[in-house]
């Protein structure tokens, strides 16, 4: 049974007003409201637990890191990993992606090839560039059509054996775009050796993920967006790869030995490890995944996918307006502008007065601003607990920002 009142009712800041009238939270996608069974996770281990983890000899040690490896195994679970130490707390997507490029420097050389996607955030562009840098190689893009759905026949021509890395998102934040990542996995697998990387940053929250049925090495998401606390964040990745590869960070906890003379790594998943941990945050991640997992994600796709459905449906009914990627498969998100509006964050300062929460501006997504000649976009992105009343009163303050400043 969905109860779309019950599971509100599990999210006490819903019940706050924000200039006089009642939230109307829809910025999932830049992060989601945490249930109060994870904030009361947060709470119990602050007050009851908090130690520092594998270290300890003393009791407390030894109940947080039992905590923390219990989370990671409902993380095991939640993306079916084969093994628990595949799974590394990171502090978010944007960490892990910074760390498997920076891992992967020794494998590139001069003229090497880098594919990306023309939808990805600035996380899944930066560190790759970055990594051109430091080893000569080459960024090479998937380029997007005008619903920004992405070529893949162009996709097949870029691949050669140049190509070291392919790195995609699931799902676009800016746009909500779903990523054929199956057919990109494929063609990488039949073509190359390369290490293929899913930034399931935009798809964690709302899909069902099986990194071992989706055959990626590398899959990186954030605990924030999806119920849990800000800060925790986890990478995935095979164990053969995360065994040949360096470390990341160098530090406390992720060393077998260290003197003077040099320094052994320990196994995973503590190579990649490296200093105090967010012990608090990890824990409240698995709280977040049996939150989810209550809840079902059959229950949150069909809930989301109805939102925006319902969302899309009403919008296009005001004159004037442009949804991106409105005829693309797509999930949580509706991105648009409306007609004469140059500057999208009036459309946002508008539906603040109101109660409701958007993201307005580029969305960490510049190249897709630029192919579609525009600024930015006012942004919609759903979570489970958002309702149709709430998309109507989106809608009514879209056609009132139409009215005044169109
Ligand atoms: N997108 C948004 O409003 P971090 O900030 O590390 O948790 O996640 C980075 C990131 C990487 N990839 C994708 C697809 C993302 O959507 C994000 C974060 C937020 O769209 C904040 S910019």
């Amino acid at each position: 049974m969905f109860d779309i009142q019950e599971i509100r009712s599990q999210f006490s800041i819903l019940d706050r007003e924000v200039n006089g009238k009642p939230l109307v939270y829809l910025d999932n996608a830049a992060t989601s409201q945490k249930p109060n069974s994870v904030l009361e996770v947060c709470h119990a281990y602050y007050t009851e637990l908090n130690a520092n983890v594998h270290r300890g000899i003393h009791t407390l040690s030894q109940l947080a890191t039992e905590e923390m490896e219990l989370s990671r195994r409902k993380i095991q679970k939640f993306i079916n990993a084969e093994h628990d130490f595949e799974v590394i707390f990171t502090k978010g997507t944007t960490e892990g992606l910074n760390l498997i490029a920076y891992i992967l420097t020794q494998k590139l050389q001069k003229d090497d090839e880098i594919i990306i996607s023309y939808l990805e955030h600035h996380s899944n562009i930066v560190p790759w560039q970055m990594l051109c840098e430091r080893t000569g190689a080459k960024l090479r893009v998937i380029p997007i059509d005008e619903n920004g759905i992405l070529q893949l026949d162009q996709f097949d021509q870029l691949l050669s054996e140049k190509t070291k890395v392919v790195s995609v998102n699931q799902v676009s934040n800016a746009l909500g775009i779903v990523n054929p990542i199956e057919e990109i996995i494929a063609k990488t697998r039949k073509n190359t050796e390369a290490y293929i990387v899913i930034d399931g940053a935009q798809s964690a929250p709302h899909f069902n993920i099986d990194v071992q049925k989706m055959d990626c090495d590398f899959f990186v998401f954030s605990g924030h967006k999806m119920y849990a606390p800000m800060g925790t964040g986890v990478l995935y990745g095979k164990r053969e790869i995360l065994e040949a590869l360096p470390p990341f960070h160098g530090g406390g906890e992720m060393i077998a030995t260290c003197s003077f003379d040099g320094t052994t790594y320990a196994g995973l998943p503590f190579k990649y490890e490296a200093g105090t941990p967010n012990v608090g945050g990890n824990i409240a991640l698995g709280a977040a995944v049996d939150f989810m997992n209550r809840i079902g994600h059959e229950n949150i796709q069909r809930h989301e996918n109805a939102l925006l459905e319902y969302a899309q449906r009403q919008l296009l009914e005001i004159e004037g307006i442009k949804i991106y990627g409105e005829k693309a498969h797509r999930t949580g998100v509706v991105s648009f502008n409306l007609e004469g509006v140059g500057i999208s964050s009036d459309v946002g300062m508008i539906l603040d007065k109101m109660g409701v929460a958007v993201r307005t501006g580029h969305h960490c997504t510049q190249p897709i601003m630029n192919f579609f000649n525009i600024a930015g976009t006012v942004r919609a992105s759903f979570a489970v607990y958002n309702t149709f009343e709430e998309i109507d009163i989106l809608v009514e303050g879209v056609k009132k920002a139409k009215k005044m400043l169109g």
